[in-house]
């Protein structure tokens, strides 16, 4: 495979693998029920899987605590599972997608105790701040709660953690990390992996002069919130941009030797479309960072704030914003967020597979999202997530509900595995939601349209074809595609306004009197993928 390209139309796949399959009945998802489940990966039409952390990690923050970079979390299997999946996915025309936390590691990692040690090799690893324990060195705060800094009673000096306190951040400005970051990446493609997804990217290098972030003027803060802070100086600084750079020249520069496809990075940042565009590369094109950086902007969409009109906007802001030479992605969810299904009403989820899945560039689906699968029930006391601040705020935070298992079928614990209690609760909608039920039905379901979208996704119209989309009312999206003399439509009613009655649609600004049509709620007497007039359509 020499295909520098490959991962421009391809359809990325997002595996939450303590959740995804349980081979061997201990409650947790592995790399083998991973396996297993491949070649229904592939009948979907998924090209690329991306899977969240399987490192040697305490788990205090899901994996994303690595505490040994070359070895696999026991729970999740070893190396050697490691490489069958790599090798079963590769025949199977998938490729393999790791994720790498470059930001921080566990305080389990062997770096880290000898850093807090003292141990000169390893001393500057990490950002060690003099100080005396009554004071933190400013006022920077961490993402999940309160300062961002921790003391440190063997080295007597503070340490700074964007994330949780058992996540110190690497000090970027030691070359070393950087060179043992790189090496990592290396020993994984050298395994035959295909790329990377870096996690957290905004906060790799933080101000060298400490200093205090201002106080966010945010109309709707509260004066005594003393959380409320603008991120200039620990968030999307211009070192930062060079260190990712820096990565992609690694990844470049491995393809170069080796030959293949290209290895790919795709990066995670929470930001401006202004900032995220910097992840991509510099503005003159001399350097390269992330060949996708996602596309967060459907991830506010919520059934009671968001309509056509907004989604329309997100659209055009986006695809206005990246210059050309850069390939959009869409993203509606994953395991951070609340599932897609419950934050924009099951109804609509085929809508939302549709639509990522027809605009132009890369979709990235996050598992589960292919059968309509909605937020699990996790009680206070089943929480898994450590990152809500407390009792109160758990339902808002907490990050467990969109990370239950997956629901395969309507055997115990929906399929995930024999029966052994679970990590996290197995939701008991699987009755009704659940892939079996999905394959077996004789009508539409969630998953029979996510594969035939996905079909649909690799003809020349939607890979190469010109964009137009608009919204028809609040509640009505229209997207078009079009090469040629071919078009596809599709017509995006939206079901959150409890709306029963159908709505007759016309759609003036289409010129073509045939197209294939893509309809959301309609009844299913229409089929997918059906050649009609284009013009008028009936939407439940
Ligand atoms: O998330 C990075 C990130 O920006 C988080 O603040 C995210 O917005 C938050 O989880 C929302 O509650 C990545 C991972 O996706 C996340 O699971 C990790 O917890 C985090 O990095 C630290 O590694």
């Amino acid at each position: 495979d020499t295909d520098q390209d490959w991962w421009k139309h391809a359809v990325f796949y997002q595996i939450y693998p303590r959740s995804y399959q349980d081979s061997n009945n201990d409650g947790n998802g592995d790399l083998a029920g991973i396996a297993s489940k491949l070649d229904h990966l592939a009948d979907a039409g998924v090209t690329a899987v991306w899977i969240s952390p399987i490192m040697k990690s305490p788990q205090f923050d899901a994996g994303y605590d690595i505490s040994d970079y070359y070895s696999i979390e026991p729970m999740y299997g070893s190396m050697e599972d490691l490489k069958k999946v790599i090798e079963k996915a590769h025949a199977l025309g998938i490729k393999i997608i790791m994720d790498f936390v470059p930001n921080h590691t566990s305080n389990q990692h062997e770096w880290f105790k000898a850093s807090e040690n003292g141990t000169e090799e390893y001393k500057d690893f990490y950002i060690w701040v003099d100080g005396t324990p009554d004071k933190p060195p400013n006022n920077w705060i961490s993402d999940f709660k309160d300062s961002a800094w921790e003391w440190s009673e063997k080295r007597q000096q503070w340490y700074y953690h964007e994330f949780l306190v058992a996540q110190p951040d690497l000090n970027y400005r030691n070359p070393a990390v950087r060179q043992a970051l790189h090496k990592i990446l290396i020993y994984y493609m050298d395994m035959g992996v295909d790329g990377f997804r870096f996690d957290a990217v905004p906060y790799l290098v933080e101000d060298n002069l400490l200093r205090d972030e201002p106080r966010s003027y945010d109309p709707i803060a509260k004066e005594n919130e003393p959380n409320y802070l603008t991120h200039i100086y620990t968030k999307d600084t211009d070192e930062t941009y060079n260190v990712i750079y820096e990565f992609r020249d690694v990844i470049d520069k491995y393809t170069q030797e080796h030959g293949g496809h290209s290895r790919i990075i795709m990066t995670e940042a929470y930001t401006t479309l202004e900032n995220t565009i910097k992840y991509f590369g510099t503005a003159d094109g001399s350097r390269r960072g992330g060949h996708f950086t996602f596309n967060f902007l459907f991830i506010p969409l919520h059934q009671n704030t968001s309509n056509a009109h907004d989604i329309e906007e997100y659209i055009t802001n986006w695809l206005g914003a990246i210059p050309s030479v850069y390939v959009p992605n869409w993203v509606i969810g994953n395991h951070d967020n609340r599932r897609a299904a419950s934050r924009l009403e099951p109804k609509n989820a085929d809508g939302f597979n549709m639509l990522i899945n027809l605009l132009p560039g890369i979709g990235v689906t996050y598992n589960g999202e292919e059968i309509g699968q909605e937020d699990g029930e996790v009680t206070y006391e089943q929480r898994r997530d450590t990152s809500a601040k407390s009792k109160d705020t758990f339902e808002k935070d907490s990050r467990d509900f969109e990370r239950t298992p997956i629901q395969w079928d309507n055997s115990v614990n929906a399929g995930f595995n024999e029966g052994h209690e679970t990590w996290l609760p197995v939701s008991q909608k699987y009755h009704e939601t659940n892939l079996a039920a999905q394959l077996s039905t004789d009508g539409l379901s969630h998953y029979k349209i996510y594969r035939e979208i996905l079909r649909k996704r690799k003809e020349d119209v939607v890979a190469l074809g010109s964009t137009n989309v608009w919204s028809l009312s609040d509640d009505v999206l229209i997207l078009k595609r079009s090469l040629d003399q071919s078009h596809v439509v599709l017509a995006f009613k939206l079901g959150w306004h409890n709306r029963t009655e159908p709505e007759e649609v016309y759609i003036p600004d289409v010129e073509c009197d045939t197209a294939t049509v893509a309809l959301t709620n309609v009844d299913s007497s229409h089929e997918i993928g059906s050649t009609l007039n284009p013009k008028k359509f009936i939407l439940n």
